[in-house]
């Protein structure tokens, strides 16, 4: 069975298994989405709970401080999962739903719905998308799409990184498949995703920066520029290069 269709099944199971008939439209809706292939969820489906981080709090110095990673993981997105639950109990969201159907539909929910479950969505990819003494470049399948994409690795992290500093304010700059399972970068404000139905830019997130002060504030202060370039040192390319070949 693809991973695909154990979401459905796991999804359906969920749906039903609450006996809540006013969920099931909104279930359904979010299956039928989720049944393209621009946001099938590869490899894991997030909870609403934080997954350990994968190295230590220093693991990614000098990029990455560990006091900033400590903070970054403990309080900020730590906060944005506890507010999370929060609002799926207020709102009487099953507790099993995955963040990712939960995004499918957001515009069915409250600001702090859309705020803070975005919020934990984008910070488990990020942690993911990152490891210590990483690779510079992507190889393989996920190498020849960015260079049909985008021409060269070099153009595509240029515009990534454009699409990183020019972000006014906070939010998030994107690698991700749209649903023609086309390479596309674009940014998005807060904690705003590819994922969400209200958003313009739609598709599977793969890889995912944040360009939120508290993201690198302590080392870089308002030098975004600088922890932009450095941050490509620590990307977790075989992490990303095994979402886009499980997705596409
Ligand atoms: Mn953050």
């Amino acid at each position: 069975m693809s991973d695909r269709r154990k979401f459905l099944k796991t999804t359906m199971k969920g749906g039903m298994a609450i006996g809540a008939a006013s969920m099931l439209p909104g279930m359904l809706e979010s299956c039928s989405m989720l049944s393209k292939p621009s946001v099938t969820p590869p490899l894991f489906i997030t909870p609403a709970t934080q997954a350990p981080l994968e190295y230590p709090f220093n693991a990614l110095e000098p990029v990455i401080d560990a006091q900033t990673m400590e903070l970054h993981h403990t309080k900020h997105a730590a906060g944005y999962a506890k507010n999370l639950r929060d609002a799926m109990a207020a709102e009487s969201v099953p507790t099993g739903t995955s963040v990712e159907t939960l995004m499918g539909g957001i515009s069915r929910y409250s600001v702090k719905m859309r705020n803070n479950g975005g919020g934990h969505y984008n910070h488990e990819l990020f942690w993911k998308c990152m490891k210590p003494n990483a690779g510079s470049q992507p190889s393989g399948k996920l190498l020849a799409a960015i260079e049909s994409g985008f021409n060269s690795f070099g153009t595509f992290k240029s515009k990534f990184t454009e699409a990183a500093i020019t972000r006014f304010g906070s939010g998030w700059a994107w690698l991700y498949m749209d649903k023609n399972n086309q390479l596309q970068i674009a940014s998005t404000p807060n904690q705003d995703n590819p994922l969400m139905d209200v958003s313009p830019v739609k598709g599977l997130p793969l890889l995912c920066l944040d360009v939120w002060e508290h993201a690198y504030y302590l080392k870089y202060q308002n030098r975004r520029g600088d922890y932009v370039d450095n941050w490509f040192k620590v990307v977790n390319w075989e992490f990303v290069q095994k979402r886009f070949e499980a997705a596409s």
